[in-house]
């Protein structure tokens, strides 16, 4: 396992040097600051790299080998008309990340949204703070704030009631927290943000847009990219939907291993690979993580550790929980990653799987710093050090 860490580029409030104290050896990174669409130049791509790798003497070096992620304009995910200069440029940019010795490469094809929370500081009954999905304040955002059209068909009666009461016990201010932490609010999102009326715009472009439809702009897209990917020895890694179902009419076609095995049936290929986001996946009660982990190793080239608790009596609300102590067995994944890990021994050119410790707390220092959510410098350490624990006993009484 290559323990990797992800940083944000140089205003990360968790810096290189204190990354380097993790004991982490990769780094994953993007090019945040070039827009969604755009070539990623092998000079910019040098000089990032070597903000990253700069070292004193003496010092751990550490490498950046893991983008999360190069963006997949709109434009490719509705197969508009003339996309396809975009999808030139993504391979331009995968080329020019190939050359300089970046190669495993995480991306996901989530309509409008990226990644989504209700709550970036949900309280723990330990005084840390966790990021929380809550299914009745989503709804409330959707139905009573977005007022998108028709969204009253996708919920119950019970549902539209309960979201109701949610929406009016909200003060503005609290509303406004809202829409922020759904349309703009976290770190690392692969889509641009927006205000409400663009949100609204953008949500309409998929109107007549099915998963079927979806999936085969992805299939197109990716038998565009494969083939070169292939050439230069490049690891795609697909990441899943979170969370991992439809949302806002919009549709979403990387949720479970029904997902991954059409996908890999239909383009198979040691370059068209997943990320195992074992908190993502797991925030569904219908996927199971260790058989997932066994069923799809060879494809895994990327791993987030983290895990979630789901709500008892609403499976779809849920908060982030300590790394080994959410609904997931967290040992088995990690044990049939191992797995995975021995069975590549035998072949030529067998790598490694990266990965990093997703998400922590906001805990003791981390509390009343600025961070990005999920992306706290205590939390994640503590998340990583109880997964190395894990390895290690696990690799020992092998
Ligand atoms: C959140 C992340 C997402 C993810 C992208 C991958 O922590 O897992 O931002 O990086 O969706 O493309």
């Amino acid at each position: 396992m290559r323990e990797s860490w992800r940083w944000f580029g140089p205003n990360d409030p968790v810096t290189i040097d204190e990354i380097r104290q993790t004991g982490a050896t990769d780094i994953v990174s993007a090019l945040h600051h070039v827009p969604a669409g755009e070539v990623w130049t092998k000079e910019e791509i040098q000089s990032y790299k070597k903000v990253i790798e700069a070292c004193e003497p003496g010092m751990a070096p550490l490498r950046w080998t893991v983008v999360e992620s190069i963006p997949v304009h709109e434009d490719i995910k509705l197969a508009r008309p003339g996309h396809e200069k975009y999808v030139e440029n993504w391979i331009t940019s995968m080329e020019n990340l190939a050359a300089c010795g970046v190669k495993t490469i995480c991306y996901n094809f989530m309509p409008v949204i990226d990644w989504t929370r209700t709550d970036l500081q949900y309280r723990l009954p330990n005084g840390a703070y966790a990021l929380r999905f809550d299914q009745p304040k989503f709804a409330a955002f959707d139905l009573f704030i977005l007022q998108r059209e028709n969204a009253e068909c996708e919920y119950s009666e019970d549902e539209i009631a309960q979201a109701k009461s949610v929406f009016e016990n909200m003060d503005e201010a609290q509303r406004e927290q809202l829409t922020n932490n759904i349309i703009a609010g976290l770190p690392g999102r692969m889509t641009d943000s927006y205000g409400i009326a663009d949100f609204r715009a953008m949500l309409a472009n998929y109107k007549d847009v099915s998963a079927q439809t979806l999936r085969s702009n992805l299939f197109s897209f990716l038998a565009k990219v494969l083939p070169r990917a292939e050439a230069l020895g490049v690891k795609l890694a697909i990441h899943p939907d979170d969370p991992p179902r439809d949302m806002l009419g919009l549709p979403r076609i990387v949720c479970t291993a029904a997902d991954l095995k059409i996908l890999f049936e239909t383009l198979p290929s040691p370059s068209n690979g997943m990320t195992l986001c074992v908190g993502t996946y797991s925030s569904r009660p219908d996927n199971d993580l260790p058989a997932m982990a066994a069923q799809f190793g060879p494809q895994i080239h990327f791993s987030h550790l983290r895990g979630v608790s789901r709500d008892p009596e609403e499976q779809r609300s849920f908060y982030e929980a300590s790394h080994l102590d959410s609904d997931v067995d967290m040992v088995s994944v990690i044990d049939a990653l191992l797995a995975e890990e021995r069975r590549r021994q035998d072949e030529p050119d067998s790598e490694e799987i990266f990965i990093r410790p997703d998400h922590g707390h906001q805990m003791m220092d981390d509390i009343g710093k600025t961070v990005n959510p999920g992306y706290s410098g205590i939390g994640r350490l503590k998340g990583l050090a109880e997964i190395r624990g894990v390895i290690r006993a696990l690799s020992k009484r092998l």
